[in-house]
Order: structure tokens, then sequence, then C-alpha cells
């Protein structure tokens, strides 16, 4: 090896996310004319990704976790004995053709990512957090987009709802008739995509007898509890400790 590849035994250890988030996608998101404040087909395409992370990369994250350009992948055995730029490099790689392919797009696209060191405990206060924002997020792409369709321009839509609190972009949106605790819960509160053992009867041919076998399926789930509830830390605890 030579020598000026300083990073390149850089190595960490799991349990880690990894948080996969689109580049300049707002620009994406133009060119391929998604409707705003939600483009179904932009989620599903995110959704495709995370399920083609979580079952065929070869990287075998335990879940996925997204919401707008972002994706949050778990790890409790690291790919690469845990090399960050071979984890970096082919997750963000990989994400990128996968999201070309599923939007069936004809130039590039790129994901950074970022790898963010955890612990069961911590874990569970990262995926509430992101879902926070994910919350935010939604809020705020409703008002922006209320105000952009009134004739505001985007910049200063922008500026005008930097720092309001929640329960005004609310009230902002319930006075244009849209409640914003009623708009489909992928928009408010992500999709994860994790794996699920399941039992399955089957039939074994050498020895002409039924058997019961433990197949790993790819459940997607875009109804999830709030995280931050008590319902929603027990969601959190049983899918990143098996409890
Ligand atoms: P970055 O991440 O700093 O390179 O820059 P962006 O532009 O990717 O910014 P980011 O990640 O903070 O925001 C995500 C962008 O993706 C934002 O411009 C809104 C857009 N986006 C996400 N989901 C949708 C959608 O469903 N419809 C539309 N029209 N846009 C979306
Ligand atoms: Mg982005
Ligand atoms: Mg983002």
């Amino acid at each position: 090896m030579d020598n000026s590849e300083i990073f390149s035994k850089l190595a960490t250890i799991p349990p880690v996310f990894v948080r996969l988030d689109g580049r300049a996608f707002h620009g994406l998101t133009r060119k391929y004319g998604f409707a705003k404040p939600f483009d179904d087909r932009f989620c599903e395409a995110m959704v495709g990704v995370s399920v083609a992370l979580v079952a065929e990369s070869g990287l075998a994250p335990i879940f996925a976790y997204t919401f707008s350009d972002e994706i949050s992948l778990y790890f409790n055995d690291l790919p690469f004995s845990g090399r960050v730029e071979k984890i970096d490099s082919v997750a963000s790689s990989y994400a990128a053709s996968a999201l070309t392919l599923a939007l069936e797009g004809n130039e590039p696209l790129a994901f950074d990512s970022r790898i963010v060191q955890t612990t069961p405990e911590s874990a569970i206060v990262y995926m509430t957090g992101r879902q926070d924002e994910a919350w935010r997020n939604h809020l705020n792409a409703y008002c922006q987009q209320a105000l952009i369709t009134e004739g505001m321009d985007g910049t200063m839509a922008a500026k005008q709802l930097k720092g309001v609190p929640a329960k005004d972009l609310h009230e902002m949106m319930h006075v244009r008739g849209v409640n914003l605790a009623k708009t489909p819960a992928w928009q408010r509160r992500g999709v994860l995509v994790h794996k699920k053992e399941v039992q399955k009867e089957g039939y074994n041919p050498i020895t002409n007898k039924n058997v019961t076998v433990t197949r790993s399926m790819i459940m997607t789930d875009r109804d999830l509890p709030l995280f931050s509830t008590p319902q929603g830390q027990l969601f959190l605890k049983n899918l990143i400790c098996g409890l």
C-alpha cells in the first residue's frame, strides 16, 4: 500500500449509522419535475433504494430509515472491517446508481455519506431526532409551497418561515384548509425498511416431511408510530435491541 493513502486504515466499530443525503437535490427535484411539497414517485424511488441497500447491496445494514432525500442505515456488524472510506464510498455510490435506475435517469446524481458513531441507547435518541427532523421538514415544505403558490419567491418564503414555531406553521396551513396532522404518515414520519424473521411451512422432498423454516423478509413500514411517544420508544427498542 502507498504510504500516502493516509485515511485508508481509518476504521470504526459498530454500532453505527451511515447517513446518506442527496447532493443538491433541490436541482434534481426541479429537473425531474417532482410534485411539491411531496412526490409519491420520488418517495417510492428512495424506498426502493433503501430496500436495495438492506437486501441486495451486500452491506447488510439491519434497517434503513428514509425521509426527504436522506437515508439512515443502522449497522450492528460492519463491512470492510469498519474502514470508513470504503463504507462511505460504497454506500453512497451504490445508493446513487440505485436511485438513477429507479428514476430511469440519464444523468449522474450523487449522495454524500457520513458515519454516526452510536450505542443501542443513543441509536434510539438518533432515530427520534431524525423523525423530529422529518416532521419539521414536512411542516416547512407545506408552508413554503403555500407561500410560493400565493406568489412569493422561494428565497423570500424560506426567509419568512425561518424560526417560526411549529404550532404557528400548523396554524398557517389550518387557515388555508390543510390539517398537517392528517397528511400521509410517510410524509410526517418517514419510512422504515427492515428485515423480519418469519416462520414458513415447507416440504422436505428427501425426508417426505413438512418442515418449518425461518426466512428473513424485507418489510416496508409507511405508517410508523411517533418515535417520541412511549409506544414509539418501545418500537425503536424492539428494532434496535431486538427486545
Ligand atoms: P445538499 O444536501 O446540501 O447537497 O442540498 P439539497 O438541495 O439536497 O438540500 P437538502 O438535502 O437539505 O434538502 C432536500 C431537497 O430535496 C429539498 O430541496 C427538497 C427536495 N425534496 C425532497 N423530497 C421532495 C419531494 O417529495 N418533492 C420535491 N419537489 N422536492 C423534494
Ligand atoms: Mg440533500
Ligand atoms: Mg436532505
